[in-house]
């Protein structure tokens, strides 16, 4: 069972997160990032990358695209809150991400 970061673990390690623009949701324990993509298929293509990492990680966003915009939260089920597999994919979709925002 993967654990769930304490506000003071889950903040240092947002730190390292917030300049490429993820941030603590407000209304519910987890990680939340907006990505802007030039158009449709940028968007999609990060999507297909992103989707294939998540399941090489066994861990799988929450998230929804409307046109260019991805709107990605990250929270593990098994704990109900933010754990470090959160950290680790949020990275990882960063890595993937060249978005305009
Ligand atoms: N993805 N975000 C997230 N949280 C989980 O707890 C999780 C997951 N993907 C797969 C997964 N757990 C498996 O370990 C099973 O629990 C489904």
């Amino acid at each position: 069972m993967t654990t769930k970061l304490d506000s003071e673990e889950r903040k240092a390690l947002l730190r390292g997160l917030e300049d490429t623009g993820w941030r603590a949701a407000e209304s519910a324990d987890a990680l939340v990032k907006r990505l802007m993509f030039k158009d449709f298929s940028a968007a999609w293509g990060f999507m297909s990358q992103a989707a294939l990492c998540a399941e090489k990680m066994d861990h799988h966003p929450d998230w929804r695209n409307v046109y260019n915009k991805v709107e990605i939260t990250l929270s593990t089920h098994d704990c109900g809150g933010v754990s470090v597999l959160d950290i680790e994919l949020a990275r990882a979709l960063d890595a993937l991400a060249d978005d305009d925002c």
